[in-house]
């Protein structure tokens, strides 16, 4: 099962929660809350606890690709993928900021739709201007909504298997674990269920579990 844990909060220590979830997640995505409070050193001392697995930084860049560059700068070394928003489009924003993380040897995920209630609002009708942009740019992986797994399934449809789908939202914003893997998603993101747990370890296996169970209902077509 694919499993990505979300560390957000600035006023916390997660070291020894990474230490604790090494073995049996896929990786970790680091908010900006947590960057910008603790510093992006606090990336490298928190990998350094756990060097395995996808590190991914959270920026939800959208800016021109001159800026986006420049703060993807601050701690890409430190991360082994950047999210960026899908909507600024590729001339002089993703294509050079893909041609950057590409010569660093870093991955660029980019923001299809959101998992909150309010992408209805917007990102829903952007959708296909979006997944044109994702079409041309071919980044390494897109982030689309374990809310809505329709979504992930209609943008699995449009993009085929060659791209990574991230899924947030599953715990505290509602969806189930394993629902946006069944729908097509290649790995589920996942903090609040799990970092605000008090045992964050049986958590993340709980997750796991679901996950699993919830695969196997679908594969039988449940
Ligand atoms: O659409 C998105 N929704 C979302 O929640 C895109 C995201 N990147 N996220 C992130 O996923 C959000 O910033 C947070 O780090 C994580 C979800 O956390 P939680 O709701 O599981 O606590």
């Amino acid at each position: 099962m694919s499993l990505i844990v979300a560390l957000d909060s600035p006023d916390r220590e997660f070291g020894s929660l990474v230490e604790d979830l090494c073995d049996i997640v896929d990786g970790f995505k680091l908010g900006l809350p947590l960057l910008m409070g603790r510093g992006v050193d606090y990336a490298a001392r928190l990998r350094s606890r756990c060097n395995r697995g996808l590190w991914i930084a959270d920026l939800k860049l959208a800016d021109i690709g001159h800026v986006m560059k420049l703060t993807t700068s601050l701690v890409v070394e430190h991360v082994d993928a950047v999210i960026a928003h899908g909507f600024v489009g590729i001339q002089g924003a993703l294509g050079e900021l893909k041609e950057f993380l590409n010569s660093l040897g870093k991955k660029l995920v980019v923001v299809a739709s959101m998992s909150h209630p309010g992408a209805r609002e917007v990102y829903d009708k952007a959708l296909p201007l979006i997944l044109n942009v994702i079409g041309e740019l071919e980044p390494w992986g897109i982030v689309a909504p374990a809310t809505r797994p329709q979504v992930i399934t209609s943008i699995r449809e449009r993009l085929g298997d060659s791209v990574t789908i991230l899924s947030p939202g599953v715990g505290a914003q509602g969806a189930e674990p394993g629902a946006a893997i069944c729908a097509g998603a290649d790995y589920e993101i996942v903090g609040r269920l799990i970092t605000s747990s008090n045992d964050p370890r049986a958590a993340a296996l709980a997750v796991k579990d679901a996950q699993k169970q919830r695969l196997q209902a679908c594969k039988r077509g449940a």
